[in-house]
């Protein structure tokens, strides 16, 4: 089942929705509920849900409404080095800090780090950013862990933790300016809830880039390549640390473009993870 928030032609007011096929959403304004984090704190989330496609509510066809991302009031959170390829291509870009990506591959502790507040996450079909001092500006496609406010896994969503990668090349110091930026995290455009680690991780992810609608760029991974369990990331993170508005996680890139790649002004980007839907955006220089 996949939960979203939405706006209409006729309102501003953000709605919470709950797709019931690939055309329709349920609006469940009229069954009081007004924002997404009261059913994502609830322990019986998918009976919820299941109860309130019954429900009789007012419906919209998806082509009419403004998807807005998923991230209510949740810090958005994001785990690095998690597979493979993208320890690789962080040692190949940094002569500088190639043992730190090499270390922390291995390491017990995961690379966790702050990626967003809610307020600045991009919704589907918004601009993400690419910074105006950096040259070298890649996305990088993300499955993304809802978590409740007691660290449970409550659904799925796609991210881009769009970096700067001749920033974090530079310097492992600069990794905040690298990855921390007006519109530099995208989150949408829904929470699937449902799925199981174990079924997550047969979804494949692909990430392609067009460019004056010619694809520049496409590759795939799949999720199952993660090297740490998901409860394994979700304890580090909530480790001494409380989140009593939930958070989200993305749980790391394993399509990274070559290093001839940057990304450039009204580029579109495209993440698609099997079991989620697709997360789109252009590109704009901030
Ligand atoms: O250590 C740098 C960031 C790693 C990252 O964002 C990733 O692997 O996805
Ligand atoms: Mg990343």
């Amino acid at each position: 089942m996949k939960l979203c928030r939405f706006t209409t032609a006729t309102s501003p007011d953000v709605r919470i929705g709950l797709i019931a096929n690939a055309d329709t959403v349920l609006d469940l304004t009229d069954a009081g509920i007004r924002r997404m984090q009261g059913l994502i704190e609830r322990s019986d989330v998918g009976g919820e849900l299941t109860r309130l496609t019954q429900a009789g509510l007012p419906e919209h066809s998806l082509d009419s409404i403004r998807l807005l991302t998923p991230v209510e009031s949740q810090e958005v959170w994001a785990a690095g080095v998690t597979y493979l390829r993208s320890k690789e291509a962080r040692m190949e870009e940094s002569d500088f800090s190639a043992t730190a990506y090499d270390r922390v591959y291995d390491a017990a502790r995961p690379e966790i780090f702050f990626k967003s507040l809610a307020d600045k996450v991009v919704s589907p079909g918004e601009a993400v950013g690419i910074r105006r001092d950096a040259g070298w500006n890649v996305p990088e496609p993300e499955l993304a862990l809802v978590i409740s406010s007691s660290g449970n896994i409550v659904g799925f969503t796609i991210g881009n933790d769009m970096s700067s990668r001749d920033i974090e090349g530079e310097n492992l110091l600069y990794l905040p300016q690298a990855k921390i930026y007006t519109a530099s995290c995208a989150v949408g455009p829904w929470i699937v809830v449902g799925p199981s680690e174990d079924d997550a991780r047969q979804w494949s992810i692909r990430l392609e880039i067009r460019r004056g609608g010619n694809v520049v760029f496409v590759g795939d991974t799949r999720v199952g390549q993660i090297k740490r369990p998901f409860s394994e990331l979700v304890e580090y993170l909530c480790r001494s640390q409380r989140f009593p508005n939930g958070a989200v996680l993305l749980t790391g890139a394993g399509v990274v473009p070559p290093d001839s790649f940057t990304l450039e002004a009204r580029d579109s980007v495209r993440i698609s993870i099997s079991g989620v839907g697709t997360l789109e955006n252009p590109v704009a220089v901030v």
